[in-house]
């Protein structure tokens, strides 16, 4: 039996003869975008598993989702969630039945687990939980700063479904003196120079059990570009963590020094990771959990609606994991608020989506504004908070809207 998972088996092609070569990197070239920033032109591209999708690289991918999907279902379709590798090396396909998870370290027993092992012998758990790269939308950060020049597509929001780090620790037998645990995905650097994509977690974040390895995606497989078969999942944390193609967890006495860790994804250790153009940070900390945001998704920047029209105007809003409590929606650039109705609650790490009523009274060009606000009262800036790695980006967002 051909138990090699491949990207052309994924796209319901048979015959693999494709997989190993680099042909599948030929995607379907489609339209292109501009994005509403200098240098914002892209293309969109069909890659295997997915429909046309921003392209921001294609090598290795890093794939941008357009922001209409938004306005859809609450849990962004596999096919159109967005998609972030660092190394170029990137499994093209994975054998299912020799696959396995090794849990090492400074553990009593290492752990060699197969899928089958992953699915039948540990308790099976899901949450809904949003994705988001540290540095979705920075290509609107102003001055600019180098990296890749994101709009707001770099996030997602999906059903993951899988068994908890703590369960697979406790398993293996971990010692007391245990402190971080770091993980490792298949992909690999073709430069020898560049650092293997490796990160790491404190204990007794994932001793609250909800730290995940996933291996089901709104119902699914994990799409290949998606980290097939296992990822990480960590609820309320940047995606930087969610190792993808998870295939060794090691439990460590110290704290684990990898690149990934000690020099890059760092934040500047000042409230809200806020820094001044121009200064550099005295220290700085590993990113870690998400702030408060909120967009609006069934009226795009540039819309025209009519006097007196009645809208229902949508968006979705989330956070870090308190939960979102409020969202309000301003009309008129941020002078009257109004608050919206929020849609069913998927858990305090989802999207949640929020409508509300409103009948445009004047023509003209108005500024819709909307903000969340969570469970402890943290919110969103009115101006954009700088901070040099263009990371964590949460302003209140401006639509701007002519009535007709
Ligand atoms: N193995 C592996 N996992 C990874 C990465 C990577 O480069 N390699 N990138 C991380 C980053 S920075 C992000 S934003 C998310 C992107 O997840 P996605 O491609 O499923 O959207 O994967 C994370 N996990
Ligand atoms: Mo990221």
């Amino acid at each position: 039996m051909n138990t090699r998972r491949t990207f052309l088996q994924q796209m319901g092609m048979v015959g693999a003869s494709l997989a190993g070569s680099t042909k599948w990197l030929k995607a379907a070239e489609e339209a292109g975008i501009e994005l509403p920033f200098e240098n914002g032109s892209r293309v969109l591209k069909a890659f295997p598993g997915k429909r046309p999708l921003i392209v921001l690289t294609s090598r290795p991918p890093q794939l941008e989702t357009p922001f209409e999907v938004f306005n859809g279902d609450i849990l962004t379709p596999n096919d159109a969630f967005y998609v972030r590798y660092h190394l170029a090396g990137i499994p093209l396909s994975v054998d299912t039945e020799s696959f396995r998870l090794k849990v090492k370290g400074s553990v009593k027993n290492e752990l060699s687990l197969s899928l089958k092992n992953l699915k039948e012998d540990f308790e099976q758990v899901e949450t809904v939980a949003v994705a988001q790269c540290s540095g979705n939308s920075r290509g609107f950060m102003q001055p600019r700063v180098g990296g890749g020049q994101l709009a707001n597509g770099a996030m997602g929001n999906a059903r993951w479904q899988g068994v908890r780090l703590k369960d697979l620790l406790e398993k293996a037998g971990i010692s007391p003196e245990s402190q971080q645990v770091s993980f490792d995905g298949m992909d690999q650097a073709i430069i020898e120079q560049t650092p293997d994509f490796v990160k790491s977690l404190g204990i007794e974040q994932i001793m609250d059990g909800e730290v995940m390895v996933a291996h089901t995606m709104n119902g699914e497989d994990l799409p290949m570009l998606n980290g097939f078969p296992l990822r990480l999942v960590v609820p309320g944390y940047y995606a930087t963590y969610w190792i993808k193609h998870l295939h060794e967890i090691t439990v460590l006495e110290d704290e684990f020094e990898g690149f990934w860790m000690k020099s890059a994804y760092r934040i500047p250790e000042t409230p809200n990771a806020c820094l001044p153009p121009g200064q550099s940070p005295a220290s700085t900390v590993p990113i870690n959990r998400m702030n408060v945001r909120s967009f609006i998704t069934s009226h795009l920047d540039g819309a025209t609606v009519k006097k007196g029209e009645k809208l229902t105007i949508r968006g979705i809003a989330f956070d870090g994991g308190e939960g979102i409590k409020e969202v309000q929606f301003s009309p008129d650039g941020g002078r009257s608020w109004r608050t919206t109705m929020l849609g069913e609650d998927l858990g305090r790490y989802s999207f949640r989506e929020w409508t509300v009523s409103y009948s445009p009274e004047m023509k003209g060009v108005s500024e819709w504004k909307v903000r969340a606000i969570n469970r402890v009262g943290e919110s969103q800036p009115f101006d954009p908070l700088y901070n040099p790695s263009g990371y964590m980006r949460n302003v209140v967002e401006t639509t701007k809207i002519k009535t007709a």
